[in-house]
């Protein structure tokens, strides 16, 4: 590992944070501009208003970061991808040039926090959640090339019997309350390991950064964020179960309506937000309100409400990963109220303790001046 200070010299960029940089997120290798990210501890996310002129695809300059400890600054050369367990025959052991000589594919795909919009549990539900109290910025559409894991797997000699693969990163390990839960890893079902996941080594066309997993990552779409292990270094296919604390105690949905030991949290929840700050100040007279809205297999129906009461449908600007929409608005002075919803997005979101899958429409106040 070479140092975070030294990389940064490398890279021609000023080791003390400049103006424009507003908190410190030691934990996150990029700059995070004031302009586009709200910085939560060792997590940033994304202003929806620094959406606004972006493609469909997230420039990595304001791609949110969610990071249990920090970004490592890996060695690519030194790195390797091991694959080994019960559940197969050929052990592996990857080199990234190995990797990448492989045959590769590319997709576009959301990666979202399990928890992206859990503020909304208290400001809209006026229910308490514990967590990183994310708006709706804990998002982010790009498109990933590498291997798919699926190839790997078979390379290693899969066998029927197994049942579980436990991605594990190289970040250190995650230690809170004084327990220390080891590297952050979480098993998923070979079912979803044999469907569309992939070992990624790009990010929009370029190689991974170092805050978004270099050199490889796991990309598994349609499922929270934390499948998507970052820094991958090891995958453990098992032919029993596999946990970890990912799985046992976090990124279940636990309370009064649910199991006592929780349940399994695992595809995300449909979303919407408009690409405006919250409270943001609109002129007055003839707007064109955009948006996003996006769910595990795409949205369908797109409707926005600026009156608490009636239902236009907005139209979409583009597919993929997600959906850009726009929709024509009369801004008249005074305060409003904005609503989007995607297909049957419901008006208040089921509770559970940690405050996971926000889903509910979201009620976004803005000001016409
Ligand atoms: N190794 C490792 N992988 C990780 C994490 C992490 O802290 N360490 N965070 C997970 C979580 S909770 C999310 S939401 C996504 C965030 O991906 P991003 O930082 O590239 O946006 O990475 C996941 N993969
Ligand atoms: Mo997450």
């Amino acid at each position: 590992m070479i140092s975070r200070r030294g990389v940064l010299i490398a890279a021609g960029l000023t080791v003390l944070p400049s103006r424009a940089v507003a908190a410190a997120a030691p934990s996150i290798v990029k700059p995070l501009p004031a302009s586009d990210f709200i910085v939560h501890g060792t997590n940033a996310e994304t202003r929806w208003e620094a959406l606004r002129d972006a493609g469909s695809l997230v420039p990595v300059s304001k791609f949110f970061v969610r990071n249990h400890t920090s970004t490592p600054v890996l060695d690519s050369a030194a790195w390797r991808l091991r694959i080994f367990g019960s559940g197969v025959a050929r052990p592996l052991s990857l080199s990234l040039r190995e990797l990448r000589a492989l045959p590769s594919c590319s997709v576009e795909a959301v990666i979202e926090c399990a928890g992206n919009g859990r503020s909304f549990f208290s400001s809209q539900q006026g229910q308490s959640v514990a967590g990183t109290p994310w708006a709706l910025g804990a998002v982010g559409n790009a498109r990933w090339r590498g291997v798919p894991l699926p190839v790997l797997l078979r390379l290693a000699g899969i066998r029927r019997s197994a049942v579980d693969v436990m991605p594990a990163g190289l970040d250190s390990e995650y230690v809170t309350g004084g327990v220390n839960l080891g590297r952050v890893r979480r098993p998923l079902p070979v079912s979803k390991a044999l469907d569309d996941v992939l070992v990624a080594y790009e990010m929009n066309g370029a190689e991974l950064p170092f805050d978004h997993g270099y050199p490889a990552r796991l990309v598994v779409p349609g499922w929270v964020g934390i499948a998507s292990i970052k820094w991958l270094g090891s995958l453990e296919v098992s032919d029993v179960p596999l946990h970890s604390p990912w799985d046992t105690q976090y990124y279940r949905l636990l309370g009064p309506d649910y199991p006592a030991d929780g349940s399994l949290v695992t595809t995300q929840v449909a979303k919407s937000a408009f690409e405006l700050g919250f409270g943001a100040s609109v002129p007055a007279g003839r707007q064109v309100l955009t948006g996003r809205s996006w769910g595990p297999g795409g949205v369908r129906r797109i409707s926005v409400s600026v009156d608490g009461r009636t239902w236009r449908r907005a139209t979409p600007v583009s597919r993929g990963g997600w959906t850009r929409w726009q929709i024509p608005w009369q801004a008249t002075p005074g305060s409003h109220v904005l609503r989007a919803r995607a297909d049957d997005q419901p008006d208040v979101s089921p509770y559970n303790t940690q405050g996971y899958l926000f889903g509910a429409v979201v009620s976004h106040p803005v000001t016409v001046a």
